[in-house]
């Protein structure tokens, strides 16, 4: 598998940008973080998600064993912003990945851009106090979005004040960014995918993160009598209730774990981090 091209901007944001950026990000329930990648690196890796994409009879996406697949997921300045995201507080939550979701729209596929829509219900009381997310989405585009670009268009507000919404005459905004920015969306705002009028591939790679509370036991090994329950779980309530986000190993998936483990230095010598 060809290693991702994608390069990251190693200096993270000062702590006055972190202010300013989640201000906005409470405001309008969207907002774009400057500089996340190195800007050359992004039109190598775009071309390369362009050789591996493939249609897997449903829609187009990419191989999930490709580097690719997390490398949005990698930007440093994204994963320093996400906690300030979840929570003001100083024992913040930390951020987890839920979700991940390959958006392809090819001249074939035009129209495969998502319609209006809410990915989450307000939690809290809507209004003018502010709520936390339980999770948010970090997006990437992989090139420079214009209106012709099939830009993610929000309600801003949106996320907070149920009377927003698209079937009334609320201002609607496109989110157009450069190659090398990421967005960070609130799923409780209203949104939708455009689709682009310029030639070419449209790729939206979003990934949720929940915020996974500071818990005694974050992570553990599972005891054996609960991976028996998960993986014999028989309903999507008692697989959550045993194994949190995630569907136990398949045979496949164990014998990626046995590639993992025999390959992994780190895991061999890994010792759990004792709980306070
Ligand atoms: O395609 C887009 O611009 C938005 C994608 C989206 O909203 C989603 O995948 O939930
Ligand atoms: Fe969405």
């Amino acid at each position: 598998m060809k290693n991702s091209s994608l390069r990251y901007n190693q200096n993270l944001f000062p702590d006055s940008e972190i202010k300013k950026l989640i201000h906005q990000f409470k405001q309008k329930g969207f907002v774009i973080l400057p500089n996340v990648f190195e800007r050359e690196s992004v039109k190598k890796f775009k071309t390369e998600l362009e050789e591996i994409m493939f249609h897997n009879g449903i829609s187009y996406t990419i191989p999930d064993n490709s580097p690719h697949y997390m490398a949005g997921a990698l930007a440093p300045r994204g994963r320093q912003i996400l906690p300030h995201s979840l929570s003001d507080s100083i024992a913040k939550p930390m951020p987890s990945i839920h979700t991940t979701i390959i958006v392809i729209e090819t001249d074939k596929t035009n129209g495969y851009a998502p319609d209006w829509h809410k990915d989450r219900q307000p939690d809290g009381m809507p209004g003018k106090e502010y709520h936390f997310s339980s999770d948010v989405f970090l997006a990437f585009y992989f090139e420079d979005i214009t209106e012709e670009h099939g830009p993610t268009q929000i309600i801003p507000g949106s996320h907070q004040d149920n009377t927003l919404n698209p079937y009334n005459d609320s201002k609607v905004e496109s989110i157009l960014l450069n190659m090398e920015d990421a967005l960070l969306i609130d799923q409780r705002a209203w949104h939708r995918g455009i689709s682009r009028k310029a030639p070419g591939t449209r790729f939206v790679i979003v990934y949720g993160m929940y915020a996974l509370p500071q818990h005694y036991g974050t992570t553990f090994q599972m005891p054996h009598a609960q991976i028996h329950h998960w993986m014999n779980a028989d309903n999507l309530n008692d697989r959550v209730y045993f194994g949190g986000p995630f569907a136990p190993p398949t045979k496949e998936t164990i014998e990626i774990f046995t590639k993992e483990l025999n390959n992994s230095e780190f895991l061999i010598n890994f010792t759990f981090p004792k709980m306070s």
